[in-house]
């Protein structure tokens, strides 16, 4: 397969509702979108990176760049045997593993139209043919708000709550969500808050049995999650800390968590995302999907990862309509009663991009060709 055009396209949709973690509130997505041409034939991709670099280093702006001079001419033109020769193909750049991995799961994502097959069976993928959804909700004006959103979620069927969490923001909320909602599966997100001086106060969680708490400390730290998790019941799940295989199994090594959160892009593709699965899975480590507020081609891809056997707790892709008042993708992303995501047997990521609204939500477009 050899990739004769690579076309790079930002979109800027506003979110249905603002979306506020404990580094930042977000009322509108930025998001690249890939799109990666052969033998007349368009594989398609996204960018996870946010508008600022508050959740990791990387941010629309840099991935622009990234992706345009360093990802894009490292595959122009060559001939790729598998979508796996894009992530040993761009792996030398340090770090900007978003703008990696949008690129790469583009090629998957054609080379999965080429063999005419869906992109979960392409990655090996297949485990189950509906993925359990959980939902991730935000830190709200009042607690009232959260109570009223929970409702709503779990009405909806919704198979477990994520509530997100700071310093203010924390046991007393979570104390009035638990008197409302005793018997749901509910976890908590802190986007590293915490320091190893509040484990007094992360103790304290663990009365609210909680499934987990997401990435209390540091974005870049494993070894005090190792140091906190022997001293609390509640398990600690990671997630910004965990960008490689390597990653997962020094903190598998130092015990830092009982779960692990994968997001295809936090660990550059596909190839690697695999990987960190199939670690966590010999050593007994549960994994789940997460999300980063993707249009629907992330969240797409996110339903094909969730369907390795090892995703075996509900994860954080939900509904289209949670997100967007119109996705880009057609029919847009829906769940079940059951609170699950139904697979797609279509080839590629298996929804149809709605072109025609895509463009109406373009802020720029640049096509890459290789370098004579
Ligand atoms: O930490 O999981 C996170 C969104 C943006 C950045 C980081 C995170 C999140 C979410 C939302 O929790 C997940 C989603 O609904 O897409
Ligand atoms: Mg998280």
């Amino acid at each position: 397969m050899k990739i004769e055009r690579i076309v790079l396209r930002q979109i800027r949709m506003p979110l249905v509702h603002f979306f506020e973690t404990s580094f930042s509130r977000t009322y509108a997505r930025d998001i690249i979108i890939i799109e990666v041409v052969s033998e007349g034939l368009s594989g398609w991709g996204e960018i996870t990176a946010g508008e600022n670099p508050f959740y990791n280093e990387e941010w629309t702006a840099a991935a622009w760049l990234i992706a345009k001079d360093y990802v894009a001419p490292r595959i122009l033109g060559k001939e790729l045997a598998t979508a796996s020769d894009v992530d040993p193909l761009t792996r030398h750049i340090r770090g900007h593993n978003m703008a990696r991995g949008g690129v790469e799961a583009a090629v998957w994502d054609l080379q999965a139209r080429r063999n005419g097959n869906p992109l979960w069976k392409e990655i090996g993928g297949g485990a189950r043919t509906e993925i359990p959804c959980g939902v991730s909700i935000g830190i709200q004006d009042t607690v009232e708000q959260l109570l009223e959103k929970i409702g709503i979620e779990l009405a909806a069927g919704y198979q477990r709550i994520k509530m997100k969490i700071k310093p203010g923001w924390d046991l007393d909320v979570i104390r009035q969500v638990r008197e409302r909602f005793p018997q749901i599966r509910l976890m908590a997100d802190a986007n590293s808050a915490y320091t190893l001086n509040d484990t007094a106060r992360l103790k304290q969680l663990d009365e609210f049995y909680l499934m987990m708490i997401e990435q209390p400390l540091a974005h870049d730290d494993i070894i005090d999650h190792a140091v906190l998790q022997a001293q609390l019941q509640t398990p600690v799940c990671l997630d910004e800390c965990i960008r490689s295989e390597h990653h997962a199994a020094q903190a598998i090594r130092l015990k830092a968590c009982g779960i692990m959160n994968i997001k295809l892009g936090r660990v550059g593709g596909f190839a690697e995302a695999k990987r960190v699965h199939d670690t966590c899975a010999a050593a007994g480590i549960p994994v789940w999907c997460g999300g980063m507020l993707e249009a629907g081609i992330g969240r797409a891809h996110n339903i094909a990862l969730a369907t390795l056997p090892n995703f075996t707790l509900p994860g954080d892709v939900s509904a289209s309509s949670r997100y967007w008042k119109r996705d880009i993708i057609v029919p847009p992303v829906e769940i079940t009663p059951n609170g699950t995501i139904a697979i797609r047997n279509e080839p590629g990521f298996g929804y149809d991009v709605d072109h025609d609204f895509m463009d109406s939500v373009t802020v720029r477009t640049e096509s890459l060709s290789p370098q004579a």
